[in-house]
């Protein structure tokens, strides 16, 4: 018989073995609850910490906890960009999605709005008109756009502006020579790569504002490349002419690289040098618009129904939901009912780029609508409609074909059309 050996494991051993098989049931137990799969979709370029947990659905603290483990110090208005919440996502099981804002939807919204063009030409020619022309700035940041523009306004914006960085798109109106024209002020912060997409899809020329002592710089190309994708004509106004740097032929031999070759290189785009300190060269930059404006002969119907794309949205404390929106063809007037995707509203007040009451919008116009029933996403399209029953029967229909195309929403997964899954917007960062 074999002798039966007895081992003793001395006690610090057996509390060890204790606290590691304890551990081990613990994270047994974590793996095998897992967070159940989300998908959630961005189309913003960042997004406030705050803005996190309605979005994954999960408490603050889950969330500050996944950025202390990854070593980021972050409080609740820390703004995180998209890789980021991607990195954060995948902790919680949570997939982001990016709207894609680059060609193939930037095309999308362009296709709407020469559609709506088109069909209210073709529609209601008897009442066409002339309309002004809708000009994007763009650029790099702080190469001058908004001091650009507030010269050729007379106005202040610049200076109003939090941290002299442009965070939206301003729309404004300019009568110069005694024809209008509508500008739209879009930011040019890294961070806004929609923004100015959307820009320049609305648009029917985009002045390209570079810094002739900085020269091009990645938002320039951007701007550039938003601006060619939707085939709008550029004209290039060389900024900080003031400056003793200032350099026009660097500018002119770096945007020769991007397709855009200067008539006195012997190439077709318009470049003015300006100063929006001094207004040096503003009245030349002008002309060249009148000039480029003049030959898109651009037209629409000023009576019928009023079509608007929604430029910017927000929701705001006072007021509500509110819209800065321009007229593409008819007038919209206060007291106007119309829908907007799966919503309907009345025209409850208009709001003029100086702040004032008026009473309606023509083509080509820019203002502050109010009368939203819900927040209107931007780059949608608004028509007015003759009775609130013609709104609800429309309204009722969109949302039957909405749900006939997204059978996948009542399973309670999250589907968009603008979401291409695998395909992530090119960041802008450089
Ligand atoms: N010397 C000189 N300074 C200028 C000129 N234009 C703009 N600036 C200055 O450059 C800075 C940026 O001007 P902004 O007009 O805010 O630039 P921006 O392009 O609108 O900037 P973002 O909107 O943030 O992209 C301000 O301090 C302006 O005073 C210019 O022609 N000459
Ligand atoms: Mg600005």
């Amino acid at each position: 018989m074999s002798k039966n050996v007895g081992v003793k494991l001395d006690p610090g051993t057996t509390t060890r073995v204790k606290h590691l098989y304890q551990n081990k049931l613990n994270q047994s137990e974590k793996t095998t609850a897992p967070l159940p799969e989300k998908t959630v979709s961005l189309k913003e370029d960042s997004i406030k910490v705050s803005a996190i947990p309605p979005l994954f659905d999960i408490p603050l603290s889950g969330i500050m906890k996944i950025f202390l483990s990854k070593g980021l110090l972050v409080n609740v208005n820390s703004e995180i960009d998209q890789e980021t919440l991607i990195e954060i996502g995948k902790e919680l099981n949570v997939t982001v999605e990016i709207e894609d804002m680059t060609s193939e939807n930037e095309l999308g919204l362009k296709t709407k709005v020469m559609e709506l063009e088109e069909t209210a030409l073709s529609e209601d020619k008897d009442s066409v008109e002339s309309r002004p022309p809708v000009i994007a700035i763009m650029g790099h940041v702080d190469h001058g756009k908004t001091l650009l523009l507030d010269k050729i306004r007379q106005s202040r914006v610049v200076e109003g502006e939090a941290g002299g960085i442009t965070q939206h798109i301003g729309a404004y109106q300019v009568t110069s020579n005694e024809s209008v024209m509508t500008f739209l002020d879009t930011p040019g912060h890294e961070a806004f790569t929609s923004l100015r997409a959307r820009g320049a899809q609305v648009t029917d020329i985009a002045i390209l504002v570079v810094a002739a002592d900085e020269g091009i710089k990645p938002q320039t190309i951007e701007a550039i490349n938003h601006a060619q994708v939707a085939d709008v004509p550029i004209i290039v106004a060389i900024n900080k002419m003031d400056k003793p740097e200032a350099d026009t032929e660097k500018v002119k031999q770096q945007l020769s690289q991007y397709n855009l070759l200067a008539e006195d290189w012997g190439g077709e785009t318009v470049m003015v040098p300006v100063s929006a300190k001094t207004g040096d060269g503003i009245d030349s930059l002008l002309e060249m618009i009148h000039l480029v404006s003049d030959m898109q002969e651009l037209k629409a119907p000023v009576s019928g129904i009023a079509k608007a794309v929604v430029i910017e949205s927000n929701l705001s404390a006072q007021k509500g939901p509110i819209a800065t929106i321009i007229v593409k063809a008819g007038t919209l007037s206060i007291g106007d009912f119309f829908v907007i995707n799966g919503s309907y509203g009345k025209v409850r007040a208009i709001i003029n780029d100086l702040g004032k009451k008026i009473k309606s919008l023509k083509p080509g116009d820019p203002g502050e609508i109010l009368g939203f029933s819900e927040v209107p996403e931007p780059g949608s399209i608004l028509e007015s409609k003759l009775t609130e029953k013609e709104c609800k029967v429309l309204v009722e229909e969109f949302k039957a074909q909405e749900a006939a195309k997204k059978p996948s929403q009542k399973n309670g997964c999250f589907t968009r059309s603008l979401i291409l899954p695998g395909r992530r917007r090119q960041s802008s960062r450089t």
